[in-house]
């Protein structure tokens, strides 16, 4: 696969995993953004949220749901957190296969840029 991510979840190129399972794997993003800053992918290949929702519903809910213990084990659960997923060149996505950016322990400013 030519897939960055597809490579991650399978353990061809080594990341830092901070929660895994049959269906996901969760990792912290080489160029951080915030003092926490998780990526969570599903080890199934999709492009975006729209076609893995599409696809998937059930493995929608499953990453939905482990971005949100990722936030609990990080610490950030209390203090607050963002939940982010980008489609498209426009929005800034540089890898194709779905990604929920999970971002935290700071200050977030709104509207996002
Ligand atoms: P996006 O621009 O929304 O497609 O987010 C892609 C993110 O992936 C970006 O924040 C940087 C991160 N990233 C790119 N390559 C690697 C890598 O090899 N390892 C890790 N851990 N993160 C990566």
């Amino acid at each position: 696969s030519e897939c960055l991510f597809c490579a991650i979840a399978s353990g061809d190129i080594p990341a830092d995993v901070v929660l895994s399972d049959d269906d996901l794997v969760a990792f912290r993003d080489i160029t951080p953004q915030a003092p926490v800053h998780v990526l969570v992918i599903p080890r199934a290949h999709h492009a975006n949220a729209a076609d893995l929702a599409n696809a998937d519903p059930r493995l929608s809910g499953a990453l939905l749901r482990a971005a949100g213990v990722v936030a609990a084990q990080e610490g950030i659960a209390e203090s607050g957190y963002r939940i982010v997923t980008n489609t498209g060149e426009g929005a800034g996505q540089s890898v194709h296969h779905i990604h929920f950016h999970v971002l935290g322990g700071r200050d977030l400013a709104w509207p996002p840029g």
